[in-house]
C-alpha cells in the first residue's frame, strides 16, 4: 500500500494540512480497516476471557506494530513534518484496569492473537475507567479519567442483550475493539455498557448517587465499596458482565453448530480471579432455558470453565453476603444454593462450603468447586496456594490444580516502549525473539564482551536523558541522569511496602547529613496509585510527597538523594519510566505478591533487581543467578510461620534497633511536620510501630544492606554493572506472555492454531 496516498484518502486533504487529532483519527480508521482482514474463521474451541479488567494501554501504536506499519505511517508522517510521537500523544489512554491483573489480560490478548489462537476478552466499557490521579499539597485526590471519544477503539453494535438486575431488564449493549496480533490474526475485546449511563452524574472528583444503576452502572472501574450501596453496586457490574457474556457465548457457539449439551468443544472460558465468577450459575441458568438439566448443565460448565487466582490475601477473595445476591441476582440465587448443596456432598469440610454460617457466598470457593482448573500465577504462588491458602480444595482436587507463571508481551514492552534496545538487540541477534522470546539468550555471551557492554550502557544513558527530559515537561522537576534511577512502580499497597523504601530514604538522608556520602547519586522514582479508601496507602504516599519536599529544600542532600513521585502512574507512564530503569524494585514481603510482571518488564529492558523472594522474583533469580540480582529479607516459609505463630511484634524491633527508630521517628520530626500533614504523618508512624502487618522492620536492614551494595557496584563497578544488565536481558526470555499463553492451551484451553 502506498502509505501517503492512503493517508491523504482517510484525511481528505494534505497530510502536512492536518492536526495532530486528525491524523490520530484517520490512523485509527485505518488500524480498524487493516485488522479487520485478519479476522479469520474459528474451528473448534475457542477461548473467553472474562475480565473485569483490561489495561490495554494506547493503541495506535501497539497495533500499527502488530500490523507491521508502523514504520511506514513513521517515515510518511515525517516526510510531511509530522511526528508519529507526537500523535500518541493526542490519544487518551483507556483506564480500564487497576493492576497486574488487568495488565496481565492485555497481554494475554495480544500474545492469543500473536500465536493465531481464537481468544476474545469480555469485559466493560467502564466510562472513566478508575480514576485519575492528581497530587496536590502532598495529596492524593481522584478525578474521572475519561477516554471515550465520538470516534473510538471500541466500536458501537447494534447487538444487545437483556439482563435482569434487582427484577428489571437492562440492555447491555456490545462494543467491540480489534485486538491484532504480531503478525497474527484479529481477536476481539467485547466490551458491555448501558446506552442509559450518564456521565453528568458525577460531581465533586468522583462522586456519584451510588444507587442510580440505570446513570451510574459502568461510569467507574472498583466504585469505592466502603459502604453497602458501593458493594452492591459491584455487585450489579459483574452480573452485567458474566450475563451479557455468557449469551454472547452461547449465541457465537450456536451460529457454529453448537447444540448447547457440547458447550465444551466450542467454548472455553477462563474466569480472571472471582470478579466473573458468577458466570457459572449464571451459564447454568441459561443453559436451563434451553433445556439442559441442571446435573448435565453442571458438568457442561466444569468442563468449560478455568478460574485464575492472583492473591492469597484474604481481603482480595471476595465473598458476597447472600442478601446482596438475593436483592441484585435473585434469579441465580437458587442455582447457587444447589451448588453449595452439591459440592456438601463432595467434602463434610466446612471451610470448603460455598455458602458459610454467615451466610456469604465464597466466589472463589464456586470456581474451584465448579471449573476444572484452578491456577495460581508463579510457581510459589501455585505452591502457596496448594499447601497453606487452599490446601484443603488441593486434597480434594489435586488433579485440578496447576501454576501459569505470568508473562509480558515483548512487543509492548520492548519493541513499542524500548525502540533503541529494540535496535541493538537486532543487531546482534536478528529479529527472531519479536516471536521466540527464548531467543534472547543467544546475547549471553555479549555480556562478557566490553564493546556489547557498552552499546547497552550507552541505550540505558540515553533512554535515562530522555525520562528526564520528559519529568521536565510534565513533572517540572529535574533528576541527574548520571544518578542511578532506582524505581518502585506498581499499586500502593502496604504488602508491596513502598513503605520500606520510604525508611530506606529515610535512613539515607541521615546516613548523608552525617557526612556518609554514597557512591553515586540515587533518583528514587515512584508511581502509584492508591485506592480512594485506602487511608494508610494514601499515608505512605503523602509521606514520601513530603519527604520529596523535604530532601529538595536541603542543597547538602538534594545533591545525592531525590525523591520523585510520578503523578497518574498508567501504562503510558510505564512505557516512560522502565526503558530507563537502573535498579528494579520489587520487594514486596515474601509470600504476598503472587507473582509481580513489573519485575518481568524491567528485567526485560535491562534493569537489575532488588528484591525478596516472592512470587516470580524467585524464578527471575534461578534465571539470572545470585550475581544478577539484589536479593535480601525473610523467606515465605519464615513469614508464613510468623503468621501462623502470631509472634512478631513491631514495637521490639523498633525499641531494638536504633536505625529503624531513627528512620520512623523522622516521619514526625519538625521538618516533616512543618512540610507535611500531622494527622497522616503521625498515623503512618504509629501504624508502624504498633502494628506493621507486613513485617516491614524485620526487613529493614537486609534491604539497606543489599541497596547500598547495589549503589556500590553501579557507581565503583560499571563494567560489571553492564554485565548483570545483559545477563537480565538475555534471561527474560521465559517471562514472555506467548509462552503463558502455550502453556495454558497446552494444559488448559486447548484451542486449535487458525
Ligand atoms: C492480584 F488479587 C489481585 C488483584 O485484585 N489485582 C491484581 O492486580 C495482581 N493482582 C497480583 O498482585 C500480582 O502479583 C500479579 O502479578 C498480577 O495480579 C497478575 O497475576
Amino acid at each position: 500500500m502506498d502509505m501517503k496516498q492512503t493517508l491523504a484518502e482517510l484525511t481528505g486533504k494534505e497530510l502536512s494540512a492536518c492536526s495532530n487529532q486528525e491524523v490520530y483519527l484517520a490512523l485509527m480508521t485505518l488500524v480498524q480497516r487493516e485488522s479487520a482482514q485478519r479476522v479469520t474463521p474459528v474451528t473448534g474451541r475457542k477461548l473467553y476471557y472474562i475480565s473485569a479488567e483490561f489495561l490495554i494501554g494506547k493503541l495506535l501504536s501497539n497495533n500499527l506494530i502488530n500490523l507491521g506499519l508502523y514504520d511506514a505511517v513513521r517515515d510518511t508522517l515525517a516526510a510531511a513534518g509530522k511526528s508519529l510521537s507526537e500523535i500518541e500523544e493526542v490519544e487518551p489512554e483507556p483506564s480500564l484496569g487497576n493492576g497486574g491483573l488487568g495488565r496481565l489480560a492485555a497481554c494475554f490478548l495480544d500474545s492469543l492473537a500473536t500465536l493465531r489462537l481464537p481468544g476474545d476478552g469480555i469485559g466493560l466499557r467502564y466510562h472513566f475507567g478508575l480514576f485519575r490521579q492528581s497530587l496536590k499539597e502532598g495529596v492524593q485526590t481522584e478525578m474521572p479519567d475519561p477516554w471515550l471519544t465520538e470516534q473510538s477503539w471500541a466500536q458501537r453494535t447494534e447487538t444487545t442483550y437483556p439482563v435482569m438486575l434487582a427484577g428489571k431488564t437492562f440492555q447491555a449493549r456490545l462494543y467491540r475493539l480489534a485486538v491484532t496480533g504480531f503478525e497474527g490474526r484479529t481477536n476481539t475485546l467485547n466490551l458491555f455498557d448501558l446506552d442509559t449511563v450518564e456521565e453528568g452524574i458525577v460531581h465533586d472528583g468522583i462522586a456519584f448517587d451510588k444507587t442510580d444503576i440505570d446513570k451510574n452502572l459502568t461510569l467507574f472501574l472498583y466504585p469505592d465499596d466502603s459502604d453497602e450501596a458501593g458493594r452492591r453496586l459491584r455487585v450489579y457490574q459483574q452480573y452485567l458482565m458474566v450475563s451479557a457474556g455468557a449469551q454472547l457465548i452461547l449465541q457465537e457457539c450456536a451460529a457454529r453448530g453448537c447444540n448447547y449439551h457440547d458447550l465444551a468443544d466450542y467454548a472455553a472460558i477462563q474466569i480472571n480471579d472471582t470478579h466473573p465468577s458468577m458466570v457459572i450459575p449464571e451459564l447454568i441458568r441459561l443453559l436451563g432455558e434451553k433445556g439442559v438439566a441442571f446435573d448435565e448443565a453442571v458438568e457442561i460448565v466444569t468442563k468449560t470453565c478455568a478460574y485464575t487466582n492472583h492473591t492469597i490475601l484474604a481481603e482480595a477473595l471476595e465473598k458476597w453476603p447472600r442478601s446482596y445476591l438475593e436483592a441484585v441476582v435473585p434469579q441465580i440465587m437458587p442455582i447457587i444454593e444447589k451448588l453449595d448443596a452439591l459440592a456438601r456432598t463432595r467434602t463434610q469440610d466446612e471451610s470448603l462450603a460455598i455458602i458459610d454460617a454467615e451466610d456469604r457466598v465464597h466466589m472463589a470457593h464456586m470456581d474451584i468447586h465448579f471449573t476444572h482448573s484452578t491456577n495460581g500465577v508463579a510457581e510459589l504462588h501455585t505452591e502457596i496456594l496448594k499447601t497453606t491458602e487452599l490446601h484443603g480444595f488441593y486434597t480434594l482436587y489435586p488433579e485440578k490444580f496447576n501454576n501459569k507463571t505470568n508473562g509480558i508481551t515483548f512487543r509492548r514492552w520492548l519493541l513499542e516502549c524500548n525502540p533503541a534496545l529494540t535496535e541493538r538487540i537486532k543487531s546482534h541477534i536478528g529479529t527472531g525473539f519479536y516471536k521466540n522470546a527464548d531467543e534472547l539468550e543467544a546475547l549471553l555471551p555479549l555480556a562478557d564482551d566490553p564493546a556489547a557492554r557498552k552499546e547497552f550502557a550507552d541505550v540505558k544513558a540515553q533512554n535515562k536523558v530522555t525520562l528526564a527530559e520528559w519529568l521536565k515537561r510534565v513533572q517540572g522537576v529535574e533528576v541527574n541522569p548520571a544518578a542511578m534511577f532506582d524505581i518502585q512502580s506498581k499499586r500502593l499497597h502496604e504488602y508491596k511496602r513502598q513503605q520500606l523504601n520510604l525508611l530506606y530514604l529515610i535512613h539515607q538522608y541521615h546516613e548523608i547529613k552525617a557526612g556518609h556520602l554514597p557512591p553515586v547519586p540515587l533518583v528514587s522514582i515512584f508511581g502509584a496509585k492508591a485506592a480512594p479508601a485506602y487511608i494508610i496507602a494514601k499515608d505512605i504516599i503523602h509521606a514520601l510527597l513530603t519527604l520529596s519536599k523535604v530532601i529538595a529544600a536541603d542543597p547538602e542532600v538534594s545533591r545525592w538523594l531525590q525523591v520523585v513521585f510520578i503523578e497518574n502512574y498508567n501504562v503510558t507512564a510505564a512505557e516512560k519510566l522502565i526503558p530507563a530503569c537502573d535498579l528494579s524494585e520489587q520487594i514486596s514481603l515474601a509470600s504476598k505478591e503472587a507473582s509481580g510482571t513489573g519485575n518481568m518488564k524491567f528485567m526485560l529492558n535491562g534493569a537489575v533487581t532488588l528484591g525478596t523472594m516472592d512470587g516470580a522474583n524467585v524464578e527471575i533469580f534461578r534465571q539470572v543467578g545470585s550475581e544478577n540480582i539484589y536479593v535480601f529479607g525473610q523467606t515465605a516459609e519464615q513469614v508464613i510461620r510468623h503468621y501462623a505463630q502470631q509472634d512478631y511484634c513491631a514495637a521490639e524491633w523498633y525499641h531494638a534497633d536504633a536505625n529503624i527508630k531513627r528512620a520512623i521517628d523522622f516521619l514526625t520530626d519538625p521538618l516533616m511536620l512543618k512540610a507535611g500533614r500531622e494527622e497522616n504523618l503521625t498515623r503512618l508512624r504509629d501504624e508502624l510501630i504498633q502494628k506493621d502487618w507486613f513485617q516491614t522492620l524485620p526487613d529493614f536492614n537486609s534491604y539497606v544492606v543489599r541497596k547500598g551494595q547495589a549503589l556500590a557496584d553501579y557507581g565503583c563497578n560499571p563494567e560489571a554493572w553492564a554485565k548483570k544488565c545483559v545477563v537480565n536481558i538475555a534471561k527474560a526470555g521465559l517471562f514472555s506472555s506467548d509462552r503463558t499463553i502455550a502453556e495454558y492451551n497446552r494444559d488448559i484451553w486447548h484451542l486449535a492454531k487458525a
